[in-house]
């Protein structure tokens, strides 16, 4: 059985706590279960973390990478949190891994601030996704099992 990588970046943690209007009430355990639900259904183990810090989720972009070569991940849905406005690290640890990501945003960042239209991830990653709320993480996996069968 592969698996799938779920990461997210910082502050995903206070998911369901404050600002429902922009990201809902769902918290990320919630979002640890859709994923559970839908990656089963797909056939697919489930790896779920989240780290407020950058230098984590480049070495988890590597091991990715990695697990991709050896056959055993099938991919990474990977929501960088505020890291996608800034961070080349993360452009080149996509780039340098060599595993594919899908971008996820549970907001529309093009519908809010200017600082939230850029990605330094979208060049880097296979597919973006952007705007369907906490359920994107469900259809982000669908789509990563439509363009890797
Ligand atoms: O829409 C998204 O998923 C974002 O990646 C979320 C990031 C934001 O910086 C990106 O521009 C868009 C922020 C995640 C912080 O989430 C919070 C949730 C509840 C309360 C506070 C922060």
């Amino acid at each position: 059985m592969k698996t799938v990588l779920v990461l997210n970046g910082p502050n995903l943690n206070l998911l369901g706590t404050r600002e429902p209007q922009v990201y809902g009430s769902q918290t990320l355990a919630d979002v640890q279960a859709l994923c559970a639900a839908t990656a089963a259904e797909l056939g697919w183990a489930l790896d779920f973390r989240q780290s407020n810090h950058e230098g984590d989720l480049v070495d988890w972009i590597h091991e990715a990478g990695r697990a991709q070569a050896a056959g055993t991940l099938v991919g990474v849905v990977f929501n960088a949190g505020a890291y996608t406005h800034t961070s080349i690290a993360l452009h080149d640890a996509i780039k340098g891994a060599g595993v594919t990501v899908i971008e996820l945003h549970i907001s529309n960042v093009h519908a809010r601030e200017a600082f939230r239209h850029h990605s330094y991830l979208a060049p880097a990653a296979r597919a973006v996704m952007a705007g369907f709320g906490v359920s994107g993480y469900g259809l982000a996996l669908r789509g990563l099992a439509q363009i890797t069968a």
